[in-house]
């Protein structure tokens, strides 16, 4: 294990580089949680990849207390979210404000909302060990395949999925993309693909992958712009899932996800939007975004740029505010982004 303080370029601007000074690794370098994760492996991806917003992901809930002297600062910088403060959940899609409008159709192609989940009492996908792996495919995909109604739908091991099936549910934005050098270098892709693969329901509008980033990211999604909808079918899936399985969960820092950003409701509701005219000016684009505590992606997922002029739009906040508040502030700030595009 490297004991010596990562040789970082000047350009470095993930969060890691920010905040791991000399004194937090001497600090930090000797100490490795009940799972034996260490500080060289929370920080791996980062210094591997200098090109990381982050660079740091957890390997188990202790990793939050153990290497806090990390972790809290690069939390507080990214969710505005101190260390006594307090994570409150509120999923009840009852309680969204929207409004019937033809615009939102206009402009979205599609919508899509996701949780990341952790089973309580494991490790992470960073120090989870192999056969902890394979009981999680087991004990999820169970739990899966026992969903009835609009949720019931087939399980598919991504071993022993074919190439084309694997290609054809990437192109369908359904898969997780493999070999992200990110969750490489995080140990995330250890024993690949064993212990992986995608649920989903017979209409395709829900979907869980198993054993990526997070060991579960449930996920809704539907063609165009009912945002209420695909909010509404996520809650009942969590909540059905939630009757076999419990999640790593903290009074402090809500669901526990891998990495921090998906900390508290680790909720990402995104819509794919045609919003051509502001993708020509990205600067007022930008700021429109970060008003409405937005994030900016390309259409093929995270580190992807966007096609033909259609841009992935998601809430930036995901600790310290509902589920509610996500999808709130997501939908208010697709409105105010098509009434821009329309202005332009
Ligand atoms: P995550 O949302 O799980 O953090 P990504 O941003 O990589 O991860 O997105 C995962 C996949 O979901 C990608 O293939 C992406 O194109 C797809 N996706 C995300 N949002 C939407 C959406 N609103 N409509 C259709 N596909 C989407
Ligand atoms: N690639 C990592 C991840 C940042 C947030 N996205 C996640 N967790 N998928 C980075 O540090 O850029």
């Amino acid at each position: 294990m490297s004991h010596t303080f990562p040789n970082f370029p000047t350009d470095c601007k993930s969060l890691l580089c920010k905040y791991l000074s000399i004194e937090v690794f001497e600090e930090l370098k000797d100490k490795q949680t009940s799972n034996g994760y260490t500080l060289h492996q929370a920080i791996n991806s980062g210094v591997k990849n200098p090109d990381s917003g982050i660079g740091v992901y957890a390997g188990d809930e202790e990793s939050y207390t153990l290497f806090a002297p990390l972790f809290d600062p690069i939390i507080k910088d990214y969710h505005g979210f101190e260390k006594s403060d307090i994570h409150k959940s509120n999923f009840n899609p009852d309680e969204l404000k929207t409004v019937d409008s033809e615009q939102m159709q206009e402009y979205v192609v599609s919508t899509r909302i996701r949780v990341g989940r952790n089973i309580s009492d494991l490790p992470l996908g960073s120090a989870i060990t192999q056969q902890q792996r394979l009981d999680v495919e087991h004990k999820v995909s169970q739990a899966l395949n026992n969903l009835n109604g609009e949720l019931s739908g087939r399980y598919y091991p991504l071993q022993g999925l074919s190439d084309n099936d694997r290609d054809q549910l990437i192109k369908d934005h359904f898969l997780f993309k493999q070999g992200d050098r990110f969750l490489e270098a995080a140990g995330l892709n250890r024993n690949w693909p064993e212990g992986r693969g995608i649920f989903h329901n017979d209409d395709k509008t829900f979907l869980v992958w198993i054993n990526e980033e997070d060991q579960l990211r449930i996920i809704s999604m539907q063609m165009g712009g009912d945002i209420k909808a695909v909010f509404t079918r996520l809650h009942k899936a969590v909540s059905e899932i939630e009757k076999s399985i419990s999640f790593a969960y903290s009074k402090h820092l809500g669901y526990i996800s891998s990495c921090p950003t998906n900390l508290g409701t680790a909720m990402r509701a995104s819509v794919h939007i045609k919003l051509p005219k502001l993708g020509d000016n990205m600067e007022l684009f930008e700021s429109i975004a970060s008003k409405h505590h937005l994030q900016i992606r390309g259409t093929s997922g995270e580190h992807s740029q966007s096609k033909g002029g259609i841009y992935d739009i998601s809430n930036a906040r995901r600790l310290g505010v509902s589920e509610v508040q996500c999808v709130q502030d997501m939908y208010d700030g697709v409105v105010a982004l098509i009434a821009k595009e329309r202005s332009l």
